[in-house]
Formats: structure tokens, C-alpha cells, sequence
């Protein structure tokens, strides 16, 4: 296999690039080779989407709005296929990638262009005039993703980007390149003009040439927060829009009369879902004193259950981790929690063999992990780990908890599980985070925000917030009588 750009309607098929292999992280073995975009493909996706977003801008939102939705349904229509794509890329389970990414990809290409024709302006009567106001959409916007959730991600960018009349160049990370090119390929079969959503392959040099061309208005970036502040920088120097989709360390907060089957199933999601490779993550699971050895006994017990092992088998729930530089640093922050004083109760094992005894020692497969005996200060509590790595730690009152959740330079999500249904609230509301979930977790409808406080991120993606990161606002006063001037 070769990943190439994808360039007015069309893979690029000049490989004397920079080049590297993509490993499918079950088995390390080869997928096939990256072709890093070099300065001619930057200009020439410029050129082309340029050449897009002057014939898209003219497109009415009901025009725009059908080309999304017909997307969506090819996507669907393609589903096994993409999400067997995104499983060899990413290592996650062939049980999430059928149900999740493509579909959440979809939806936001149907929620999007269902709404394409439904942004407009404002109508201002003033004396003796009036005025209007028209969102337009900014020219040609650069996507920039992670390498956990790919085709998700640069849907989630590309849905609201298109809707608005913009037009998009996708960079996917340099670990995860198959899946973007299989939605330009969507878009064109949907009857998307060549160049409305391109796609270039690289790493951080690509990244960056993106944020500095002149020709780009705006950059939405899914990454870390080191890489948001890189991007936010190089943005500045032109006042360039950015949207930053960053890390977390967020808190899962079980009260006393939480229903503890349920407080432990959210557990298990926040931390082991995608083999605990997803930024909203509720990392740091506080517990409070009372219910604490029954919420760990069946947290421990339902851990030691999870089927650990090949991703493409549909029976396994956690598959392997994103590469073997990701796994040593995983492992890394497990040794340092050891170290630290933290007890590993269970899990921060490299297996041989899956659920089923095959082979997977060449895999970059972990167990799943829990830290007990934690403490606020540890790194293993500070830190965003990115792994299946579970830090559970106990509290006595709501003011603590609330206190040490916040105690944080992060502020992604949160999660919280009482039945009282005022504390719920009143916590929640206090929680500096701004994806916040009541007796649930990691639930993202596209008709809800998402985002982050603090150093989380800038902006939000999905439902209707995001329409203001893809629009600029132009107010128009029109005058009915005479200019009255003093002159
Ligand atoms: O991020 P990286 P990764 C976060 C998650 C974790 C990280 C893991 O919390 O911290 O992402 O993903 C490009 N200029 N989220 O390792 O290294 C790079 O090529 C421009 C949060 O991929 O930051 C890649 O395409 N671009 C998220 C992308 O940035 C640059 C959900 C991200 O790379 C660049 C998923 C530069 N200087 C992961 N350097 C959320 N909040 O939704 C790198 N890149």
C-alpha cells in the first residue's frame, strides 16, 4: 500500500518523497509506505482548494447540505471496509472501529448537512434603517489530526468546515494515514468539486508548513497540548483562527449512592476503551471512602475480565497499543507510579498470548491497569498517560473532591455519578472542565459541544457552537433616509 497525497480529486502518484512505514501496531508488521508532502504538494493542494472554495462559496446550504449527507451515506455503505482500514492503522478493536468511528463520522456529516441550509444571519430594524448580519465562511482551512480516532477526527473538522462554505486541507498524524484518504475519496464520489477536501500526508514539518502558508485562514488541530501551543504560536504571527482539540486528566467522581455496576462500567470505558488512547479519558477515578472496597473489588474483578488481543477478532474488547515508542512511554509512567509509591494492583503486563492463546508478543499489547495507594501529587495523577492506565483514589467530602479534581492544568471533561440529583448538578457546576458528563461517560452525540477549559484546548467541535470556528461575521447597516452629517 502506498499513502500518497489525495489532490484535486485524486491520489498523487509521485513517490520520490520522504518516506516511512506504517506498522499496524497488532503485529508491527508493514502496512505499506507514507509519502511525506513536500513543498510542491503544499502549493499545489493551496492552488487546488483555493480553486474549490471559490466555486463551493457560491453553493447554496442546501446544495452544500446534500453533498455532506450523500457522504455520509457512502461512508456507512463502506463501513466494514474503513473500519477494518482504521483497526490495522490504529490497533483498537475491530468491536469499536464497526461501531464508533465511521459512524460518528457519518453522523456529523449528516447532522452538518442537515444544517448547511439553515445558517444565516441575523435582521436588525433601527430608525429610519436597518441592518443584517451574514455569517461567511473564512476560504481554506487546515484539519490536522491525532492518530487515535482518524476518520472520526477529520470528520468532525471537515463536516462544519464544508457546511460553512469553506474548503479543507486534512493533514491525518503520520502514524494513522489510511482513513482520510478513503473520506476524499467519499467526498469525490458524493459530488464534491476536485480540491474541496484534500488531503497531504506528513508529520510535524507538514503540520507547521500548513499553520505558516498564507493561504490558509484557519488551523483545527486534535493533538497535545505541546502541539496546540506550537500551533497557537505559529498561527499568531498572522492573527491566523485556530481551534484546539487538546489533552486531559479528567476526573470520574463516584458519591456514595452512585449505582456502582454502572460507576465501574464508566470506569472501565474512561480508561480502557481505545486501550485507554482517548483524550477525554476519566483517568483519575475518585471514590468516595464509604464505597470504596466494593467499588475496587468489582472494578478489579471486571478488569481481569477484559479480552486482551487481536484487534481484527470481533470477540476482543481491548486491542494494541498505537506503536512501540507509545508502549515504552506507557510503560515508563507505569514504572514511575511503582516507584512513586503507587500499588499496581493488577495489570502493566506485556502478554504473550491473547484471550484465545494466539501469539502477540510482537504486538504492542498492555494489560489493562490499576494504580492504587495514589497520591494528587504523582506523576501518574498529574500527567496525561494516554494508556490503559487507571489511577483510583479515595475522598471524604463533595468540597474535597471538587477542590482536588480542579487541582489541574487540564480542564477536557469530567464525569460525575450520584443519584441525588442536585449534587450532580451542583458539582458538575463547579468542575472547571468543559465536556462534563452525570451517570455516564465519553457519550459525544455531534449535537453537543466539545471541548475543553484551561490548557485543554481553544474552541469546540460539533453542534452548533462550531459553526461560529468556521464563519466569520460581516454586520450590514442599511440606511433608509439622509446621511445627517454636522458639516
Ligand atoms: O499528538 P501530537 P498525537 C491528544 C492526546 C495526546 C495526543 C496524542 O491527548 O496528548 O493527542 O496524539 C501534528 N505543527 N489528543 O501523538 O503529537 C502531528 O503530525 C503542526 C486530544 O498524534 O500532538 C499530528 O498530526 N502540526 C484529542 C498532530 O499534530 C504538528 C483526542 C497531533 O500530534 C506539529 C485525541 C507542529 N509543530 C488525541 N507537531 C482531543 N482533545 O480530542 C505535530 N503536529
Amino acid at each position: 500500500m502506498e499513502y500518497t497525497q489525495f489532490i484535486d480529486g485524486a491520489l498523487t502518484t509521485n513517490t520520490n518523497r520522504e518516506s516511512w512505514v506504517n506498522y499496524n501496531p497488532a503485529d508491527n508488521n508493514p502496512l505499506g509506505t507514507v509519502y511525506q508532502a513536500n513543498e510542491e504538494d503544499i502549493e499545489a493542494a493551496v492552488a487546488s482548494s483555493q480553486k474549490a472554495f471559490q466555486i463551493w462559496r457560491t453553493r447554496t446550504g442546501a446544495e452544500r447540505g446534500r453533498v455532506l449527507v450523500k457522504t455520509a451515506e457512502i461512508l456507512r455503505s463502506r463501513l466494514e471496509k474503513i473500519a477494518l482500514l482504521e483497526t490495522q492503522d490504529v490497533g483498537k478493536p475491530l468491536s469499536e472501529s464497526l461501531v464508533v468511528d465511521v459512524s460518528s463520522a457519518a453522523d456529523a456529516l449528516e447532522y452538518f448537512g442537515g444544517m448547511a441550509a439553515t445558517i444565516h444571519g441575523d435582521f436588525v430594524d433601527l430608525k429610519n434603517a436597518f441592518g443584517y448580519t451574514r455569517p461567511e465562511p473564512l476560504g481554506i482551512c487546515a484539519g490536522i489530526g491525532a492518530w487515535n480516532y482518524p476518520i472520526q477526527i477529520a470528520a468532525w473538522k471537515a463536516a462544519p468546515a464544508l457546511a460553512c462554505g469553506n474548503s479543507m486541507i486534512f493533514k491525518p498524524s503520520e502514524l494513522t494515514p489510511a482513513t482520510a484518504l478513503e473520506l476524499a475519496q467519499a467526498f469525490m464520489d458524493a459530488g464534491a468539486s476536485p480540491g474541496l477536501f484534500n488531503v497531504v500526508q506528513g508529520d510535524g514539518r507538514v503540520g507547521a508548513m500548513l499553520t505558516a502558508h498564507p493561504g490558509i485562514a484557519k488551523i483545527s488541530l486534535t493533538g497535545s497540548v505541546a502541539t496546540g501551543k506550537k500551533i497557537f504560536a505559529g498561527a499568531a504571527s498572522q492573527l491566523k483562527k485556530v481551534t484546539l482539540e487538546l489533552g486531559g486528566k479528567s476526573p470520574l467522581i463516584v458519591f456514595e449512592d452512585a449505582d456502582i455496576p454502572n460507576a465501574v462500567s464508566a470506569a472501565l470505558l474512561a480508561n480502557f476503551y481505545t486501550q485507554g488512547e482517548v483524550c477525554s479519558n476519566g483517568t483519575r477515578v475518585f471514590v468516595q471512602r464509604k464505597i470504596y472496597d466494593s467499588f475496587l473489588s468489582q472494578l478489579r474483578e471486571r478488569t481481569e475480565r477484559i479480552k486482551v488481543g487481536d484487534p481484527a477478532d470481533t470477540d476482543t474488547q481491548m486491542g494494541a497499543l498505537i506503536s512501540k515508542a507509545h508502549l515504552e512511554k506507557v510503560i515508563g509512567f507505569i514504572d514511575a507510579g511503582k516507584a512513586a509509591g503507587a500499588t499496581l494492583l493488577t495489570g502493566g503486563i506485556r502478554p504473550e498470548k491473547d484471550f484465545k492463546g494466539r501469539d502477540i508478543r510482537f504486538g504492542n499489547f498492555l494489560t489493562p491497569t490499576i494504580f492504587t495507594d495514589c497520591e494528587d501529587a504523582m506523576e501518574i495523577c498529574k500527567e496525561e498517560i494516554f494508556g490503559p492506565v487507571l489511577c483510583i483514589l479515595c475522598f471524604d467530602s463533595e468540597e474535597e473532591v471538587i477542590a482536588r479534581a480542579n487541582d489541574s492544568a487540564y480542564g477536557l471533561a469530567a464525569g460525575v455519578f450520584t443519584n441525588d440529583i442536585k449534587r450532580g448538578h451542583r458539582v458538575i457546576h463547579q468542575i472547571q472542565a468543559g465536556t462534563c458528563w452525570i451517570n455516564n461517560y465519553n457519550i459525544t452525540p455531534i449535537e453537543l459541544p466539545f471541548g475543553g477549559y484551561k490548557q485543554s484546548g481553544l474552541g469546540r467541535e460539533n453542534s452548533l457552537a462550531a459553526i461560529q470556528q468556521y464563519t466569520q461575521l460581516k454586520s450590514v447597516y442599511v440606511e433608509l433616509g439622509n446621511v445627517d452629517a454636522p458639516y
